[in-house]
């Protein structure tokens, strides 16, 4: 694959301060497939002075011509979307027909319509005596996971760009290659030197270092809760503005009067897409205790067709971390249905799609976030043991309700703590507002909601 050996900054590709590399290796058969620099604190300092010397002119430029840069830049990557395909699956090792229809689409639709959204934002209002302006927060340190590479960046770039901020993106190691390609169309898209800049490198060097410096304004940050809460403490400290998307444990919710094959077979392929690497996953499927059997016998049979179609996790690290998971759940009193804690493959990180039965609310993998294609199918009996089940968890980022009526979903889904529901199935909405309630999170992404965290608020009284 195609890698730059430096670092994007000031609208152009420049050495790198240090010498130290990251190895790109492709989880499918662990062959290096692109090797980036791994920046220092150095590498970030660059980066945030130039956002900081490109922040005042952006910000002044009128959002309508800030629409036209992302909507050239929404047209690059389509231009380029077999290509960010091909990046996505070498690097993540995602099969290539899941990197097309999400890994590139999914990012081509938020640029889209942040482009839009640029251009028809109200970002001055009159307020009685008062006008209203929202102005951009500043220079944004955004540090981004690898299981949605592209769209982990596009979340918090486009926003970031339609609100007249500028950025400095630090990437996750596993995917920087996917992030490079990305800033090769930031500068064709003609997105002034200095508005947008990648530092590829390590989380506790690049990111940490990202996430302290004074020039950032806002740090927006996607991954796991113990980095988030790590990073929450250090804005905080600093009185620095925040926004943190981290981890799920949904609940799916199949009420007794819902389509029982429906609900089981579009929630076990929820859980085994992108191999289970997505923190809103129904990871928990809550089952009224009559339908129970029922519902273990067709997500048995649901996630066998998964065998060979899911790609592999991310990394050994995350392997080990799913499989030991699985174990726990074992020893805890969980029954294996379908898969299981033996790696299926000699090469390459694969897990097998893995149903467990019989999980109760208090096992570790009912309440911690498992992030590989594993199932929990738990039992409720009644909608309000299904509510504190659902409820009953650290984490607050999505979910499912299935019912015969719409209206007795809703009402349900209206009692659960989280932040995005999914009604009967629900579709994605490229402008819904993404994010947590509780330890998921703080802030929202996508949509207006998404844009309103690069803003702040200003009001004038006449
Ligand atoms: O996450 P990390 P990891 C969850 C999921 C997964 C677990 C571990 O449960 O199993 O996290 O994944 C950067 N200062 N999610 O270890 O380390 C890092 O370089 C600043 C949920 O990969 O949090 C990367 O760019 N930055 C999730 C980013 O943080 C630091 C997506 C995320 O990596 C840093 C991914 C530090 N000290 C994992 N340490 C979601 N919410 O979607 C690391 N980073």
């Amino acid at each position: 694959m195609k890698a730059h050996d430096g670092m994007y900054i000031d609208g152009a590709w420049r050495p790198a301060a240090g010498r130290d590399v990251i190895d790109v290796v492709n989880p499918a058969d662990e062959q290096v497939v692109g090797r980036v620099p791994a920046g220092t604190a150095a590498d970030v300092d660059t980066a945030v002075r130039a956002a900081r010397a490109a922040l005042p002119a952006w910000a002044a430029t009128p959002p309508a011509e800030r629409a036209a840069r992302l909507s050239a830049l929404r047209d690059l990557l389509d231009a380029r979307r077999d290509e960010i395909a091909e990046t996505v699956t070498a690097e993540l090792g995602a099969p290539l027909k899941f990197s097309q229809a999400v890994h590139a689409a999914v990012p081509i639709a938020v640029a889209g319509s942040y482009a839009e959204l640029a251009a028809t934002y109200a970002f001055e209002e009159k307020v009685g005596n008062s006008t209203v302006y929202q102005e951009p927060v500043g220079v944004v340190g955004a540090i981004t996971p690898w299981n949605y590479p592209l769209h982990q960046i596009v979340a918090k770039v486009a926003p970031a760009l339609a609100a007249g901020c500028t950025v400095v993106v630090k990437p996750a190691e596993d995917t920087p290659l996917v992030a490079q390609l990305f800033a090769e169309a930031v500068h064709e898209a003609g997105v002034p030197a200095g508005v947008f800049n990648l530092v590829t490198g390590r989380g506790p060097v690049a990111g940490q270092a990202l996430a302290e410096h004074p020039g950032v304004d806002l740090v927006s940050f996607t991954g796991s809760t113990a980095v988030g809460r790590r990073i929450g403490a250090v804005a905080g400290a600093a009185i620095k503005k925040v926004a943190l998307e981290l981890g799920g444990k949904s609940a799916n919710v199949i009420l007794p009067s819902a389509d029982l094959a429906t609900a089981v077979n579009v929630g076990v392929a929820n859980v085994m897409s992108n191999s289970g690497q997505t923190c809103s996953a129904w990871t928990r499927m809550l089952v009224h205790r009559d339908q129970y059997d029922e519902a273990v016998r067709l997500a048995t049979a649901a996630a066998a067709k998964y065998g060979e179609r899911i790609g592999p996790v991310v990394n050994a690290k995350q392997q080990e971390r799913v499989l030991g998971y699985i174990e726990k759940g074992v020893v805890e009193g969980a029954r294996v249905v379908a898969g299981g804690p033996e790696a299926p493959r000699e090469l390459g990180y694969y897990v097998s799609p893995t149903v467990l039965a019989d999980v109760t609310p208090d096992m570790t993998v009912a309440q911690e976030e498992i992030f590989g294609p594993v199932l929990s199918i738990l039992r409720y009996e009644d909608e309000e043991d299904a509510l504190r089940i659902a409820n009953g968890t650290v984490y607050g980022l999505a979910g499912a309700v299935w019912a015969g009526e719409e209206a007795e979903a809703v009402a349900f889904a209206r009692r659960m703590d989280t932040g995005q529901v999914d009604i009967n199935g629900g579709r994605f909405n490229p402008l819904a507002p993404f994010g947590g309630y509780k330890q998921s999170g703080v802030g929202r992404e996508l949509g207006a909601h998404g844009l309103a965290e690069y803003l702040q608020t200003k009001s004038l009284q006449f």
